[in-house]
């Protein structure tokens, strides 16, 4: 079972995580379960401050390391009262590795974690040396708190579960599966705005729509993520035919730009 315990100053976020779509599911059955605990409600002194003025002057506010220590020792004590393992505790920010599906598969696949979602202009640095486990970020870019990196990250991982996916195959044929971008889909109508669905789509040849689908992921990678390619390359992940088409590919010498 996954167990997430975040770190938070606004629970109400993650309340559509439980009530919407895939993650939903992985709630109402319990292969994954979400807990959430308030600094303030670890905070001392009459007006229980779970934030103050910086050290050195400068704008904005910072999180006490204080409140967070509380309502980690908080978590972690239900946590072994409910059995479930010893996890990684995470933090969120654009200064941590980037996350990528492989670590999201291993999550999926751990007892869960703890996360911590930081808000104003970031957390006491001391309680990230001593508690946090790991920094993470989903990009580079800048939000208001850790609260929607840590959705994500639990959207990512729930929909990995069995029998969360209504279909068992589409997890694994996502983008990132094979660690290619996934190839265009179509649907009804056969034609719209005077485009028609790619022929082979249409031709009811198994086969040959596999390698087409394939080799338009190969393609859009190849333009797109062209690292992509060349990591699965190095690592021999690449069957024949996939070779002969990346081939034609870097003779087009289309690779990094959209030409
Ligand atoms: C912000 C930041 C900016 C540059 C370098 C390091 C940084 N750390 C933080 C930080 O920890 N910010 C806290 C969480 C408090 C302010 C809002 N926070 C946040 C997390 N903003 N943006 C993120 C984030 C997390 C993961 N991926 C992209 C952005």
């Amino acid at each position: 079972m996954l167990r997430f315990d975040v770190l938070t100053l606004f629970a109400g976020y993650f309340e559509p995580l439980r009530t919407q779509g895939i993650c939903r599911r992985a709630f109402d059955s319990g292969v994954v379960q979400l807990h959430t605990w308030n600094p303030r409600d670890y905070a001392s002194g009459a007006h229980r401050s779970v934030d103050d003025r910086p050290y050195g002057g400068g704008p904005g506010m910072v999180m006490l390391a204080e409140p967070l220590l509380g309502a980690l020792h908080a978590a972690r004590a239900a946590r072994a009262a409910a059995g479930a393992a010893t996890a990684p505790v995470l933090l969120f920010s654009p200064a941590g590795r980037v996350l990528r599906q492989p670590e999201v598969r291993e999550l999926a696949e751990s007892s869960g974690a703890v996360l911590v979602c930081g808000r104003y202009e970031g957390v006491d640095q001391r309680f990230i040396d001593l508690h946090v486990d790991d920094e993470v970020s989903l990009g580079d870019f800048v939000l208001s708190g850790g609260e929607i990196p840590a959705m994500a990250l639990i959207d990512a991982v729930a929909r990995l579960q069995p029998g969360v996916l209504g279909d068992e195959l589409s997890a694994q044929q996502d983008s990132f599966s094979d660690g290619l971008l996934d190839c265009p889909h179509y649907t009804r109508p056969p034609r719209f705005q005077e485009r028609d669905v790619p022929e082979t789509l249409m031709s009811g040849d198994h086969a040959r729509i596999a390698r087409w689908r394939r080799d338009r992921m190969l393609e859009l990678s190849w333009r797109r993520r062209p690292e992509l390619v060349l990591e699965l390359e190095r690592e021999r992940r690449l069957d024949r035919d996939d070779l002969r088409l990346l081939d034609t590919l870097r003779a087009n010498g289309s690779r990094g730009g959209e030409a």
